[in-house]
């Protein structure tokens, strides 16, 4: 069963699931066992192997030769078991495909994109925070996290107005689909039929209105930089990867300065700070938790070795917070260098819609900052159980007018 092979040092065996109910509520007391048990474990009950500290983690990303997505990046090995639905383009796929497609798509999510944009979003996050300060009492999830992006993306990206609310169900599927086939993923897929064929319909060229990124995928096919067929499925990374994601980031930022208000007043004084805010809340709490890779050969690490075909389970979050590499870890300290986080991956993976991240956080903040003297929690934060996601179903915050 172990799939250590002899003649190598033995790799630390740990019995615990990373994927049940209680580590996935809470994840951070479980991530000191990990990152203290070596730089290397084998996870019995998932058979596979896996990281937890920072050095590691982040060697393993850098590391896509030999640590492969194209067999995906869940526990399923695409080699050996047919995925949910076809390839991610970009996130299930490995040079040259993956370069190629990742060009195409930067050339559409690009600096002068962004800077085009940024007004009307500035307008929406204005509009958005007037709202929620005279509410004096608001849900970070519900009333921001689920409302900001929703005003935004979906408009950028050109999708139909009918249906959007199934952006949130599918993506948390997609996200549970990258964990084992467990109770979280069967509940999830039970009622996403509806969105996944919203989803399918919606990455069509037709249903794409003229001027969004959707449609300029299209028009990179056009030129001959990709098929129409890819042209659909990266579309359908945007629908996948661009609202959970952030719904859940912009509602953990909140979640953060609630959980520290002095960082709030630490703002308020040096607004400069501002730009650093969304890196330091995803290196405090990420909002993707882990990702697999596969070793696409037998892989040393120290005296052990990661065999060929083996899946490779990191823990983004807890490389995070390695007090190998950082200072007071549990702590949310806007002030800090938070250069080489892993909260948005690493290396030729890492997050494509990273600025589009930062951008709402950003003027999320900037429309909150001068309205708001301080936040405090005002209830208890309820937890969205996902394989993959720390999501946040409910942060109730009440907040001082400035
Ligand atoms: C994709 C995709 C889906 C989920 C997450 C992601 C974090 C990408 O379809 O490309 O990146």
């Amino acid at each position: 069963m172990s799939a250590q092979p002899s003649g190598s040092g033995p790799v630390p065996s740990l019995d615990l699931d990373p994927f049940d109910e209680a580590f996935l509520a809470d994840p951070y007391p479980h991530h000191h066992a990990l990152r203290d048990a070596g730089p290397l474990l084998w996870l019995e009950r998932l058979q596979c192997y896996a990281m937890a500290r920072y050095d590691d983690v982040s060697a393993a990303l850098r590391d896509h030769q030999r640590f492969c997505s194209g067999r995906g990046v869940g526990l399923t090995d695409f080699a050996r078991e047919e995925p949910w639905r076809p390839p991610s383009l970009l996130l299930e796929a490995d040079p040259p495909l993956h370069d190629r497609t990742r060009t195409l798509m930067n050339r559409i999510v690009s600096l002068p994109a962004l800077r085009a944009l940024r007004p009307v979003w500035a307008e929406r996050a204005g509009e958005l925070a007037e709202r929620l300060v005279a509410m004096r009492r608001f849900d970070a999830v519900r009333d921001l996290g689920e409302v900001y992006p929703m005003m935004v993306f979906p408009d950028t990206i050109g999708l139909r107005r009918e249906g959007r609310e199934h952006l949130l169900t599918y993506a948390g599927t997609t996200f549970n689909a990258f964990g084992p086939r467990n109770a979280v993923l069967a509940r999830s897929m039970e009622q996403a039929a509806d969105a996944i064929e919203w989803v399918a319909a919606s990455c069509k060229r037709e249903n794409l209105s003229p001027g969004g990124w959707g449609m300029a995928v299209y028009e990179a096919a056009d030129r001959g930089e990709c098929t129409p067929d890819e042209a659909e499925r990266l579309v359908r990374s945007f629908l996948s990867a661009g609202v959970d994601t952030t719904v859940n980031g912009l509602a953990q930022m909140m979640l953060a300065f609630a959980s520290f208000p002095g960082e709030w007043t630490a703002l308020r004084h040096r607004p400069a700070l501002l730009r650093r805010v969304l890196d330091e809340s995803l290196r405090w709490d990420g909002t993707v938790q882990t990702f697999f890779r596969t070793a696409a050969c037998d892989v040393p690490v120290g005296d052990m070795v990661i065999p060929e075909g083996s899946k490779l389970l990191l823990f983004l979050a807890a490389a995070n917070r390695d007090p190998r590499k950082w200072e007071a870890p549990d702590r949310f300290d806007i002030s800090r260098q938070t250069s080489g986080h892993v909260g948005f991956g690493f290396g030729i993976h890492q997050c494509l819609g990273q600025m589009v991240a930062r951008m709402e956080a950003d003027l999320m903040l900037e429309a909150l900052l001068p309205r708001i003297a301080s936040i405090r929690l005002a209830g208890p934060v309820e937890r969205r159980i996902n394989n993959t996601l720390h999501a946040l179903a409910s942060v109730p915050v009440e907040i001082e007018p400035a």
